[in-house]
């Protein structure tokens, strides 16, 4: 989508710090880190919310769980923990309307999140 932030950040048209990309996947740290650790990892596929996701898109959104994966590995975030959060609609905290999932570490993470 032409005017979306993420878009942008994934063709490269303005500055994002990436630290994977793929054909389906990008990731990227967090401008306003909230962790030591804070990258987001979204779908190249523009997508407001998941409320967009059909049953095609099944295995990008698994494959972000394998990025999270390998980048917990690469950044040896799991005998600390990391936490893998999406917000949902305006109420439940989302800025951007680009599909993404924050990966936060480095720091104790509390429950329920405010
Ligand atoms: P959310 O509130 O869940 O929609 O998260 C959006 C995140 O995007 C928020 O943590 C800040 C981050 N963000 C917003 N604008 C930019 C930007 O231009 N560059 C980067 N790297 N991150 C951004």
């Amino acid at each position: 989508m032409s005017d979306c932030l993420f878009c942008k950040i994934s063709k490269g048209d303005i500055p994002g710090d990436k630290v994977y990309e793929d054909d389906n996947v990008f990731a990227f740290r967090d401008i306003n880190p909230q962790a030591p650790t804070h990258i987001l990892i979204c779908p190249k596929k523009h997508m407001s919310t998941i409320m967009d996701m059909d049953s095609e898109d099944e295995p990008m959104i698994g494959s972000i769980f394998s990025v999270a994966n390998t980048l917990a590995t690469e950044m040896g975030l799991e005998k600390g923990g990391f936490r893998l959060v999406l917000n949902c609609g305006s109420g439940a905290g989302q800025s951007v309307f680009h599909v993404h999932f924050h990966l936060l570490a480095g720091r104790p993470m509390k429950w329920p999140p405010g």
